[in-house]
């Protein structure tokens, strides 16, 4: 492995990426972990826990016991929380997420615009300011019609709050609807000190040139992003987009061939070997809970070994029955 990158100065070594993973430990024994800088759990049966780098995500995990998943950095962990933002340094990283109640934000446009700008602001004034990956989740997504949808207000909401806190480009990102019984929108980052190497896929449109058919806004994330250090590819939600288009309008089977090639797409574009290993944690997001079955299927055949986590999670296109996302390591 290379360290550090060629392209930058040689005194500058950038740091070593978060190790991802998905544990079945109790949240308090994996907060107790060295080095741990966020705690992730899915749904409603998650046990609380009050510290900044636990998150309780609105959704609902496919097995049963729900595995958490775990950041873990090199080096002592710092956490607090400023405003509505709750945050955790370490090992020259950053996380941070907000957890905003709609209710009292008035809509996915205004709380979207809300989270982008808080978290934001409290970026920009660190050490680590760099947004490498961002998740989204917000209920409902596909509520409405036309450029009146949830997520395409969403999608306005977070260019608007963002401001120009991405002038140099946007961080990869997944943005899914969750059907948790607060219409909370919860979005959680990674940032680090150095800028990432944005990826695109060759066989997409970037989302930001999408045509206006999809939206008055167009979606503001790269399809992947290479850590500072080259040593890991944070892998934004990848559907079965071909260009811009939807492919295989709810045919199951045949959008999660098309998503594997494109997230195959992706690691050759990132110059990495291709495949993913028992160290790539992989999401998939999928849309009606009677298809957890074949994709999980799917997963035992083309991804042997591969860590997968199934959540009921809805995609932005209503036709798009599922997506993945996760990281692979060098
Ligand atoms: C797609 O390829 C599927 O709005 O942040 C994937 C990843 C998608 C991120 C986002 C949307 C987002 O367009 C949708």
């Amino acid at each position: 492995m290379i360290q550090g990158s060629e392209k930058r100065a040689a005194d500058v070594v950038a740091c070593r990426a978060p190790q991802v993973s998905y544990r079945n430990v109790e949240v308090a024994r994996a907060l107790a972990e060295p080095g741990m800088l966020a705690v992730l759990g899915f749904g409603a049966g998650t046990a609380p826990a009050d510290d900044p780098r636990w998150l309780a995500l609105d959704l609902e995990p496919f097995d049963a016991p729900a595995p958490l998943e775990c950041w873990q950095v090199e080096g002592a962990v710092l956490a607090g929380t400023d405003g509505a933002v709750q945050w955790s340094r370490g090992g020259g990283w950053l996380y941070a997420a907000v957890n905003l109640d709609e209710r009292e934000h008035g809509g996915p446009e205004e709380t979207a615009a809300l989270a982008y700008a808080q978290l934001g602001r409290f970026v920009a004034g660190q050490p680590e300011r760099h947004i490498v990956r961002v998740w989204n989740y917000l209920s409902a997504i596909n509520q409405g019609d036309g450029d009146q949808e949830r997520y395409k207000q969403f999608c306005s909401g977070r260019a608007r709050g963002m401001g120009d806190a991405f002038g140099s480009g946007f961080p990869a990102a997944t943005a899914i609807g969750h059907h948790g019984a607060v219409a909370r929108l919860q979005v959680y980052l990674l940032a680090a000190e150095q800028p990432g190497t944005r990826v695109e896929n060759p066989r997409q449109v970037s989302a930001w040139r999408y045509p206006r058919q999809y939206g008055p806004t167009p979606p503001s994330f790269a399809r992947a992003m290479r850590l500072p250090a080259d040593d890991a590819l944070a892998i934004s939600g990848t559907a079965a987009v071909i260009g811009h288009a939807s492919a295989h309008h709810d045919d199951l089977q045949a959008q999660l061939d098309e998503t594997l090639a494109n997230l195959e797409a992706l690691l050759t574009s990132a110059d990495m070997a291709a495949g993913f290993d028992t160290h790539s944690p992989l999401k998939a997001y999928v849309r009606h809970p009677a298809d957890a079955r074949q994709v999980r299927d799917f997963f035992r055949q083309r991804l042997p070994g591969v860590p997968a986590l199934l959540l009921h999670g809805d995609i932005c296109r209503r036709e798009l029955l599922v997506e993945i996302d996760g990281w692979r390591y060098a």
